[in-house]
């Protein structure tokens, strides 16, 4: 089942003309509406006439997160303000957030995307959605809410938080989709058992999760516990918010909507493209964004990109699990450590539950990982005495895992914090 058909499958010699129409456009737009494009090519060199193929691409400067600071609040905004309807931005570890900005289209567009994820999770307009991402600033929740009512589904505004009610709620409503980060419906899943609640006697069947890294088994696990099939969602703010890319039903990647975003993947270090299959960094131009678009915004998030066609019959490209950001990936002893990799090697173990604390510290020179592992409740009261064998079971499993040793600390059932949103997973010590 699709929401646009002709789109989503549509023959990749037309998609690519598509593409490049919509691509001359975008470029005409932001040369003439955003003076910090027409800075930006200028200054290499380049006029939106010197791109006359989806190949030209490359020449293109790219787009950071500190143009978006540089240019807060509205200085990247390509239609004046009458126009824009809606902003959202994102907060940033320190200092002023980025602003993004939405033309009555761009919202129509981002609807009409995330009703194509909905259908791909088996949505139609008899679904019940329980919408967890926050509403507010955060694109989660209005971005699945708005999809979610073009697709004439039922949607259930709850926003993140307030577990027991969300709980109350998806039992007495009979919610039928589920939408929220993958943490947080592992900490629904982990109340509701607590609760006595079976979930294979609720209507629930599909969940839409995304916003933050989280491995294929994690997946797996929330399936089973929750007794759905549960896909991953891909988005950014300053793309446009959930929807620029759904895992489909065969669990063999996203594909990216490339009818409204060109994905390239290039080498971090030294911003080369790589070729399809390559792990690298995810670079996204938007096709058809008036009030904000975007050109060759560099993601950080790391990824790599496949071409094949898939078995649900969407022609365009599937981009791997998001393996971290090259932003998050820390770098110990000189050794690339992603936190997903220690979840996975996490839940190998039925005796350890996927709640985890990096914590990075440099003692004189050396820097020094601990890795806080939450042990399941069963182990806890059953077998205190095995504790020592399964440290050091940890330890030789993620040390072969990551190339690096660490020293593992088991920590008792529900010790380390929970998240309603994003999970915090690393607490970095070091002052470098
Ligand atoms: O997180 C948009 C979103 C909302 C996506 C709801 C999916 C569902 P930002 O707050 O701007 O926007 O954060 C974007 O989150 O660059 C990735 O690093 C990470 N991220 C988003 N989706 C995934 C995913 C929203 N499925 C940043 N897997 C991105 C891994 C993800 N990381």
């Amino acid at each position: 089942m699709y929401f646009e058909k002709e789109l989503e499958t549509m023959p990749r010699g037309d998609l690519e003309k598509l593409q490049l129409n919509r691509l001359k456009s975008t470029l005409e737009r932001v040369y003439h509406k955003v003076p910090f494009y027409k800075k930006s090519f200028n200054m290499k060199g380049i006029t939106p006439d010197n791109i006359s193929s989806l190949d030209d691409l490359h020449k293109l400067p790219f787009t950071l997160k500190t143009d978006l600071r540089d240019n807060y609040p509205f200085g990247l905004f390509a239609v004046p303000m009458d126009e824009v309807v809606r902003v959202h931005a994102s907060s940033g570890t320190t200092g002023k957030p980025t602003v993004v900005g939405y033309t009555r289209d761009d919202i129509n567009t981002w609807a009409s995307l995330i009703a194509r994820c909905l259908v791909i999770a088996g949505g139609t307009k008899g679904d019940m959605v329980q919408n967890a991402y926050g509403y507010g600033l955060f694109t989660g929740g209005l971005g699945l809410h708005y999809g979610a009512e073009l697709l004439g589904a039922t949607v259930v505004p709850v926003s993140g938080g307030n577990t027991a009610r969300q709980l109350m709620l998806m039992e007495d409503f009979g919610s039928t989709i589920l939408s929220c980060t993958p943490s947080y419906a592992l900490m629904l899943a982990e109340e509701g058992h607590s609760q006595g609640i079976d979930f294979s006697k609720l209507p629930l069947k599909a969940g839409i999760f995304g916003a933050e890294p989280w491995s294929r088994r994690m997946q797996q696990q929330l399936e089973e516990k929750l007794n759905i099939t549960a896909l991953d969602i891909y988005g950014l703010s300053e793309v446009m918010g959930p929807g620029v890319a759904m895992e489909c039903t065969a669990h063999e990647g996203s594909h990216i909507f490339e009818d409204h975003f060109i994905a390239e993947i290039i080498d971090p270090e030294t911003g080369e493209a790589l070729p399809y299959g390559e792990q690298g960094e995810l670079v996204l131009t938007s096709l058809t964004k008036e009030a904000f678009p975007i050109i060759r915004y560099r993601t950080r998030d790391i990824t790599s990109i496949n071409p094949e066609p898939c078995s649900c019959g969407r022609t365009h490209v599937r981009m791997d699990r998001i393996k971290g950001r090259s932003d998050d990936m820390l770098i110990i002893r000189g050794v690339n450590v992603f936190p997903s990799q220690i979840e996975s090697v996490l839940l190998e173990f039925g005796e350890t539950e996927p709640y985890y604390l990096l914590v990075v510290d440099r003692q004189n020179t050396m820097d020094d990982l601990e890795i806080w592992v939450e042990i399941s409740p069963q182990l806890f009261t059953d077998r205190v005495r095995g504790l020592e064998d399964l440290e050091h079971r940890l330890h030789a499993r993620i040390s072969s895992i990551l190339g690096i040793s660490a020293r593992i600390k088991l920590v008792e059932p529900r010790t380390i914090p929970r998240s309603e949103g994003k999970a915090k997973r690393v607490i970095d010590k070091r002052e470098i």
